[in-house]
Order: C-alpha cells, then structure tokens, then sequence
C-alpha cells in the first residue's frame, strides 16, 4: 500500500507538512486530515485514498464530482451564500490532474478541510436534525437544473433495492463464500419476507409516477458539515454517488441513519426505535427546501422510503457479512451482522410507527 506521505508532493498543496492523520468514520474511502504550514498560516487539507474495489471508473467519478461542485459554486453564489465554504473544493495534482493514480493503481484526491466545521455521527437535537434536512433538500434543489445526462453513474442500481435482492443478496447466499449463512438464518428469512417491499419505488418509476431527479444518495448525517459556531449545517460532502435517482433516497436514507434511537452499529436491539420527534423535524427541514417540486406519489411515499432505505441498507450489510466482509470496513468479524441486525430491527419497529409516520407527512 502506499504511504500517504510519499503523495503529498504530487499535489498542490500549500505550504510544508506539519501533520497527516487517519480522520472521520466513513465506510468507504480511507480518509486523512492534513496541515500544513505556510510561512506561519496553517493550511487544512482532506486527502483521501478512493475505494477503487468501490469506485471502479476514477476518470469519470472524479469528472462528476468536479462538475458538480463548480455548478454548486455558481449556484450559492447567486443565492447570496458563501461558496468557499458551502460547497466541497477539490484541489488539482501538481501536473493539474484531478486525482493522483500511484504506480501500484491506487488513486487519491484532495480536498480543502471546511474550517471550523464539525461533522455529527449521531444526532443530540431535533434542531440539528432539522438544520440537516435542510442542507440536503437544499443541496437537492441547487441540483435540479443540473444537466442529468452529462452525470456518468459511479455506481449503476445503487439504489434499486430490487436489482439488490435479486443480483447481490440471492447470489451472495447461494455462494456462501464466507460460510456465514448458517449465522443468520433469521435475518435472511428477514430479507425473504420483505421481497415485495423491494419493488414498490422501482415499479412507481418505470410507470412514470416517481421522477428521476439528481440526488445525493448518501445522505447520512456524517456527509453534512456544521459550522462549530452557529451549529448550521453547512456544506454537504461526500458526493460520491451523486446521481440521477429518487428525492426519495436522499430523504429515506438520512431519516435511517439520523432517526435510529441507537449508532446504526449498535447491538442493543431492543432499544432500536424510530424517533419521530426526529423524523417530523427531518422532514420539516428537508420539505422546506425540495418539498415545493414534488409529486403527491413522491409526498405520499417519504415514509415507506424511510422504511424501504433502512431495509435496503441492512440487506447490504447482510450481504457483505455472507460474503466475508468485502465492501464495507469493518471493525470487528461480527460487525456487518451487527449493523444489519440494527438495521432490520428499525425496520420493525417502523413497519409499527407506519401510520404515524404517514400522519406526520400529511400535517406537514
Ligand atoms: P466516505 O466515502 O468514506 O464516507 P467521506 O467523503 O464521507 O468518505 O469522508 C469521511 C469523513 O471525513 C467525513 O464523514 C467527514 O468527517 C470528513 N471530511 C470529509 N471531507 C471533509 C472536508 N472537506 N472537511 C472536513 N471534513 C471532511
Ligand atoms: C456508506 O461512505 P459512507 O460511509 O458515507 C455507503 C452508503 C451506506 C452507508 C451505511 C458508496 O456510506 O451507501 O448507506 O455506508 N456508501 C457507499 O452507513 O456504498
Ligand atoms: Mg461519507
């Protein structure tokens, strides 16, 4: 593997290096934090090493992440905001490359540190999950006259929870790679039981009821930055999987990660709930921003959503624990179990809070 220090030259980094350490809690990118020094002005970078088993196209990934922020740039400015720090700046290599690929194949980027920002991986407050809400509808609206068609798909079916269940969950399972399957003979009833499930939002688009629109994807509450002073979410980051999809993942996705009573890893299942004082303030942010474009299937669909992400996501979970830990990083042998666990007991308990959670949406 190669040493994080021997790329910092490639880059145009300003100033000489003070520090370069492993930082935040992403699943995917090994991710690091830098300073520099530049005749007395400290320099904060992001560097990153891209999953390339992940990410299998880095030319084009790196093509969407570039054009997305330079049109996010023009976007906040004419709202009046403050690019610099709104929106995710990426810096060239020292030959004007938009990533660095080392001999041995492995590919990092760069990106400046958002200042005096801090990062939540769980949520304290309604207020903060609502400033979330926020940010992600915004981001979703700031993207909705961005031309699809130019945006190269990072990671095809990404959100097609049916594909899923039929091409990496049933597959996964019939090879057992791992040996794992005799573990987690519930949870795969689990998946089983909720086939039908699998092809609601993916049925409601091929009928033209659902919108494509260009959305996130990945909106966890870690993919959102907060000014450490305001606490005002600031500028979303890891736009990795920006592209076309449904308003519907982004809103899903955050609600099953924020919304969890408990760390999406934690093994108390029992206390696994919906919170829906967090919920309803989620969406009241969220809808203030993306709402005014919806369709009533769209509006009429935001809770199943929540539920359909949350499943999907323990679905992949599962999945990577039966094929021996291939996708996710992982802290510890039982930990994709674990979290696929938590996942599946959410589901649970929201499939009870069904109807208030519907109720919630039509109040709003
Ligand atoms: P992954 O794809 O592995 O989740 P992310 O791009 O989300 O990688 O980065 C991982 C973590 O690094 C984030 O959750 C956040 O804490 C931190 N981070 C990433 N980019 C920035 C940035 N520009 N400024 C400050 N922190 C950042
Ligand atoms: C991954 O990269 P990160 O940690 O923000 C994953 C998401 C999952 C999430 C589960 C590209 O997100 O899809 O929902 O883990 N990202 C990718 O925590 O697969
Ligand atoms: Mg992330």
């Amino acid at each position: 593997m190669e040493n994080i220090n021997s790329i910092i030259d490639k880059f145009n980094f300003k100033g000489t290096l003070k520090k370069c350490e492993p930082f935040g809690s992403g699943h995917i990118n090994s991710t690091y934090f830098a300073v520099f020094d530049d005749c007395g002005t400290e320099r904060k970078y992001i560097i990153q090493r891209v999953n390339t088993s992940v990410f299998k196209q880095i030319d084009e990934l790196m093509e969407n992440v570039f054009s997305v922020t330079s049109f996010l740039r023009k976007r906040i400015k004419a709202e009046g905001g403050n690019p610099d720090r709104e929106t995710l700046h990426y810096i060239t290599t020292a030959d004007g490359k938009k990533y660095y690929r080392a001999e041995n194949g492995e590919c990092f980027r760069a990106y400046i540190f958002v200042d005096n920002s801090i990062c939540y991986d769980s949520v304290d407050s309604p207020e903060v999950f609502e400033k979330s809400g926020i940010a992600f509808g915004k981001f979703q609206r700031y993207l909705s006259d961005f031309p699809a068609e130019t945006l190269f798909e990072t990671i095809p079916n990404f959100h097609n929870t049916a594909w899923r269940y039929e091409n990496e969950f049933l597959p996964a399972l019939e090879a057992n790679k791992s040996g794992r399957a005799v573990n987690c003979s519930k949870e795969i009833e689990f998946v089983k039981a909720h086939r039908a499930d699998c092809s609601r939002l993916v049925d409601l688009t091929e009928k033209g009821e659902l919108p494509l629109r260009v959305t996130h994807n990945d909106t966890k509450l870690n993919n959102v930055m907060f000014d450490a002073d305001s606490d005002d979410a600031i500028c979303v980051i890891d736009l990795d999987t920006v592209m076309p999809g449904l308003a519907l993942y982004d809103f899903g996705d955050s609600i099953r990660f924020g919304a969890n009573t408990c760390a999406e890893d934690c093994d108390d299942y029992e206390a696994v709930k919906i919170n829906l004082d967090y919920f309803k303030s989620y969406a009241k942010g969220f809808l203030s921003q993306a709402g005014k474009s919806f369709n009533k299937c769209e509006i009429d669909n935001l809770a199943f959503s929540a539920l359909l992400m949350t499943f999907e996501c323990g679905m992949r979970f599962l999945t990577d624990y039966i094929n021996g830990d291939t996708y996710f990083k992982t802290a510890y042998p039982e930990h994709n179990l674990v979290r696929a666990r938590n996942q599946f007991a959410l589901v649970a308990d929201m499939e009870k809070h069904m109807t208030e959670m519907e109720e919630i949406i039509k109040n709003l």
